[in-house]
């Protein structure tokens, strides 16, 4: 029975081209296996599946080498498979990172033979969803030579789902994928999520929200408290994920819970969770040896302390030291690894200072297992940020890059917006231009480093709420893969894969994914460095969705003077955090990058931009070029009508309805804000609006 979801990218759909065909079906008709491990499994159910789709007929899996045929494929490591041994240079195999894999063609007794060979199983599952996608994509095969290594060891989901409510934070594609209601049954969409995150290399997933509390938020149903996701800890939900993580590791990926730092008084019956009190760390130490005799190969612990309600260190009179350190100790036995999440509040008023002074300090003091993940910026997921200023500047520190896959604040999976452009500019962030000269991309190769993706996918048909929308949980997997691969090439690779091979699909759905992330800039922003200006509500899950730029003066600085924020010498100091380079180059409104002008300075109305407008000017002609172009992207999109398949026109022309009548609302409401401020009016006569 067909399930009733999307499969996304990995649709394998039989290729037409003759030519090509009878290439593919020549060297993988017939496919030797190793059968020697639990992973090779998951090989083989994909080759089955992928070869039976993309060459039009089942593939012949064989446990032998076959002997009658004029071409096989052979997936193994060189240790289990002569075969494999002939053809590869064993040497270089073995010295592939963890995950890396060789795809290349040798000879085996007179025959052709495409090889996938690894030193590790993870190996062999990237190996062949690399060769699927090749041929997904139409890749010539017969003189292929691939190798191929991740640039980071961890490369993690976080899952931001409340397990008792089956509720997503920050989700826009229906409930949690995981029902641990009647965990541990497992569903076949748990194997089908394992196979798209193992198809781009995800290796870990945090099953549970970081907020593993909502304290306040919901006290007026005091059932909902007890349900909250620290109770994970507990033995009883433990033991229900062993068959998911089972699961999971068939196909690469580890298995990480979010824990919650009061732990040990919630559920160990301590009377306190001060991370220098003895009985506390004996407390998580014997948590550990309990999880890792349920699940061996447990990654570790995410934490998010002492930030928006979640309890930490500083409850204690501890700091992030003592607290990401005595978890660490805990898990450092099992090999497990604590990330510990920067995105903290303190003393700052402005939260764009807090990350760096906070951690910077610390830097060299946490234990070798502990990984300090960085979101990208130093607000919160914004269209557009400035890259953290700790990036760099913790040399003694593992770090983890945390970008959002889910879109948050960049129209929550109703408009389009990709964010793959946003990540790369991020990865290529040069983090001191005149000193170290290391790129973001560089901080993330050494063990204990990695990134961490911020997901929503859910129940949803499409898994991620909008179809267009998958193409960032595509990217970023493709990313932590390999940050030097360009947004152009991943484009590519996901939209052959997903609309097929057209050249005018192809070409007309990559040039309206390449703009979306700057029209969503332009209408929600006004792109010169404003940000948050977004509707927040009272409730828990605020909106962040609608516009409502007067709830956040301390963000936006607007008076009737002028707009943006001082973060600069002359201001709270912001800009001096950075390397000195970057730090003037910040500090001086005439070099400031001008799509960041505003979030380092507030300047007057009608202070001049280098092309002779002024700010207020720019912010009303930008929000009004956002909106012309979402409209753009639709009438773009609507040409695809009868190109691409019924299901996904249809509902990404209705997100394109919507998203362009939303994007005039964010106009109107930021334009009037302008106005309302600066009393000057649109030289283009838009604003005042008349209505
Ligand atoms: C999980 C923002 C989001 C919250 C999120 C938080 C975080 O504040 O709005 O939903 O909480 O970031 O990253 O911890």
């Amino acid at each position: 029975m067909q399930p009733d979801y999307d499969d996304c990218w990995l649709r394998y759909r039989e290729v037409r081209d003759e030519a090509l065909r009878a290439s593919y079906r020549r060297l993988c008709s017939h496919a030797y296996v190793s059968e020697q491990s639990r992973e090779l499994g998951a090989v083989r159910e994909e080759l089955r599946r992928g070869l039976g789709g993309l060459l039009g007929r089942d593939p012949h899996l064989w446990q032998h080498p076959p002997r009658t045929t004029d071409g096989f494929l052979a997936v193994g490591t060189p240790a289990d498979m002569d075969v494999v041994a002939q053809c590869v240079d064993e040497e270089r195999v073995a010295d592939l990172a963890e995950g890396g894999y060789v795809i290349t063609t040798g000879e085996w007794e007179g025959t052709d033979v495409l090889v996938v060979s690894a030193s590790s199983d993870s190996g062999l599952v990237y190996g062949t969803f690399h060769l699927l996608r090749l041929l997904s994509n139409h890749e010539p095969i017969e003189d292929v030579h691939v190798v191929e290594e991740p640039a980071s060891p961890d490369r993690l989901i976080n899952h931001w789902d409340n397990p008792f409510r089956g509720s997503v934070e920050r989700g826009y594609a229906g409930q949690s994928v995981f029902d641990f209601e009647t965990l541990p049954d497992l569903r076949e969409r748990y194997r089908d999520y394992a196979r798209l995150l193992a198809s781009v290399g995800i290796n870990g997933i945090v099953l549970n929200n970081v907020n593993t509390q909502i304290p306040g938020r919901d006290s007026a149903n005091e059932a909902m408290d007890v349900l909250e996701g620290w109770r994970l800890l507990e033995t009883r939900y433990l033991e229900k994920l062993t068959g998911l993580a089972s699961l999971l590791r068939r196909y690469g990926t580890t298995t990480y819970l979010s824990v919650n730092f009061g732990a040990p008084e919630k559920i160990g019956g301590l009377d306190t969770s001060d991370p220098n009190d003895p009985e506390v760390a004996q407390w998580w130490a014997e948590k550990a040896d309990e999880i890792y005799d349920l699940i061996p190969d447990f990654g570790g612990f995410l934490v998010k302390a002492d930030s928006e309600g979640q309890p930490g260190p500083y409850n204690y009179d501890a700091d992030h030291v003592d607290g990401a350190n005595v978890l660490a100790e805990a898990l450092e036995p099992h090999g497990g690894r604590v990330w510990w999440r920067a995105f903290v509040y303190g003393s700052h008023k402005d939260r764009a200072v807090q990350q760096y002074d906070t951690f910077e300090p610390l830097d060299g003091e946490f234990r070798d297992n502990v990984t300090i993940q960085v979101k990208n910026g130093p607000i919160d997921f914004q269209p557009r940020e400035p890259v953290s200023p700790v990036f760099g500047q913790m040399p003694e520190t593992e770090l983890g890059l945390e970008l959002q896959i889910t879109g948050e604040y960049t129209g929550q999976h109703v408009h389009a917006c990709y964010h793959v452009p946003m990540w790369k500019e991020v990865l290529e962030f040069d983090t001191d231009p005149e000193g170290h000269g290391t790129k973001v991309k560089d901080l993330f190769t050494d063990e204990g480093t990695g990134m961490a993706g911020v997901g929503g996918p859910g129940e949803d048909r499409s898994w991620t709420g909008h179809y267009l929308a998958q193409a960032n949980l595509y990217g970023y997997g493709r990313l932590a893969w390999d940050p030097d691969l360009e947004t152009e090439a991943i484009t590519d690779e996901w939209v052959r894969q997903t609309f097929g091979h057209d050249p005018d699909v192809v070409e007309t759905v990559t040039d309206i994914m390449h703009d979306t992330w700057p029209a969503v800039i332009d209408y929600s922003t006004g792109g010169i460095g404003l940000m948050h200006m977004m509707y927040n509500g009272e409730a828990y899950l605020e909106n962040h969705y609608d516009p409502g730029p007067e709830e956040w003066p301390g963000y936006t600085g607007a008076t009737e003077d002028g707009i943006g924020k001082d973060r600069n010498s002359e201001g709270n100091g912001y800009a001096q955090q950075y390397p000195d380079a970057l730090a003037d180059l910040y500090d001086d409104p005439e070099s400031c990058p001008k799509e960041l002008l505003l979030f380092f300075h507030h300047l007057p109305w009608d202070y001049e931009l280098s092309d002779g407008r002024t700010v207020v000017q720019t912010l009303y002609d930008n929000c009004h070029a956002g909106v012309e172009e979402a409209r753009r992207l639709r009438e773009e999109w609507r040409t695809l009508e009868g190109e691409i398949d019924e299901e996904r026109y249809r509902h990404v022309a209705e997100r394109f309805d919507e998203q362009v009548e939303h994007a005039g609302i964010w106009r109107d409401r930021l334009t009037d804000f302008f106005y309302d401020y600066s009393g000057i009016a649109d030289e283009k006569g838009r604003v005042p609006r008349e209505d």
